[in-house]
């Protein structure tokens, strides 16, 4: 009797240690593209809902924390391009992403001397 008590306490802590976490995480996107490449490469196992806001930036994930870590996570999201609140983007697969796509801060970078995207600031 008591084994049977200890296996379904151990059965029911290995549930709560597998347990679903939503989350909000900052992705520094920029357009809707972006919000499709974002949420097409969460579609992973262990994910079970991604939705990416273009207006606050803000990714919504719900997952499965013993098929996939939160840093796993960042992790796909840096291998996309894109920067996250808690990891540079690869720069690699930045570089590649379409201009629109890129982080408007680079473009703000190119100063005030010339002409193109840059004078179009408000
Ligand atoms: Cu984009």
């Amino acid at each position: 009797m008591k084994n049977i008590f200890l296996a379904l306490l151990m059965v029911s802590t290995l549930v709560v240690f597998a347990k679903t976490i939503t989350q909000k995480i900052l992705v520094k996107g920029e357009c809707g593209m972006c919000k499709e490449k974002i949420e097409k490469a969460l579609d992973v196992p262990g994910i079970s809902f991604a939705e990416w806001n273009k207006e606050t930036k803000m990714l919504t994930v719900r997952y499965n924390d013993s098929k996939i870590s939160e840093n796993d996570i960042h992790m796909t999201i840096s291998n996309l391009g894109y920067a996250t609140a808690k990891m540079a983007a690869n720069t690699a697969s930045q570089g590649k992403l379409d201009s629109c796509c890129k982080p408007k801060e680079a473009v703000k970078a190119c100063g005030a001397a010339k002409a193109g995207c840059c004078t179009k600031k408000k």
